[in-house]
């Protein structure tokens, strides 16, 4: 058997946590990016939130570090169909810094964007209710650049490609405006679980 899991040893396909259509990629952790890896370190970084919000706003790396701590523990999912079991990721939840902003009753949507221009649209109300986070750290470690440190955004319950690396900002919008992959045929929301992959799906 040469597909196993470091800490169970078994491999995983008909488990019910796979969505379908994926694979269980173990132990590795492919790297996709559109872009070149900045070299951003965290006196560079910032984050932002503005668009429909009553208080815009602009984090610096120690700001959003003095916001409490969350962590995600679980399954993340990539549209190219590898899966990977239990990851851990340390960060803040979103809830956290729109709570600060104070969205509009107008705002439906968002746009991520990253210090490198990706872009990604979500509904907002996929990044509420301790769906998703700035994470920071990976198993315990700081965030790698190649995986989006020092900040990306993380929303494990859509497809990874939501996940912007080098998280920028969100923009609330009352509209869905496609980002980067969803311009180029990818779904508006991407939910693995019912294969939302390409628009259409
Ligand atoms: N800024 C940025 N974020 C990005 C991407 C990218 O190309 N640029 N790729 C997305 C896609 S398609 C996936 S699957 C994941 C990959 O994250 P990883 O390289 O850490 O595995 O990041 C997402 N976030
Ligand atoms: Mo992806």
């Amino acid at each position: 058997m040469n597909v196993t899991r470091g800490f169970t040893g078994r491999p995983r396909v008909d488990d019910p946590g796979l969505p379908p259509g994926q694979y269980d990629a173990g132990d590795d952790w492919p790297v996709l990016s559109a872009e070149v890896t900045p070299d951003l370190t965290p006196a560079d970084w910032s984050f932002r939130i503005d668009g429909l919000v009553d208080a815009p706003r602009t984090w610096s790396w120690d700001e959003a570090h003095a916001l409490p701590a969350s962590a995600y523990q679980g399954d993340i999912h990539c549209v190219t169909s590898w899966s990977k079991f239990g990851v851990r990721f340390g960060g803040v939840s979103l809830d956290a810094f729109l709570g600060a902003v104070r969205p509009q009753a107008s705002a439906t949507h968002a746009v991520a964007y990253s210090h490198t221009g990706y872009t990604t649209n979500l509904p907002l109300a996929d990044l509420t209710g301790g769906r998703a986070w700035i994470a920071f750290t990976y198993g315990g470690e700081p965030l790698s650049a190649e995986h989006g440190g020092p900040a990306r955004l993380l929303v494990p319950h859509l497809y990874f490609w939501k996940s912007a690396k080098w998280i920028a900002g969100l923009r609330l919008l009352d509209h869905d405006e496609p980002g980067f992959w969803e311009q180029n045929g990818y779904h508006a929301r991407g939910n693995p679980w019912e294969e939302q992959r390409y628009s259409g799906d």
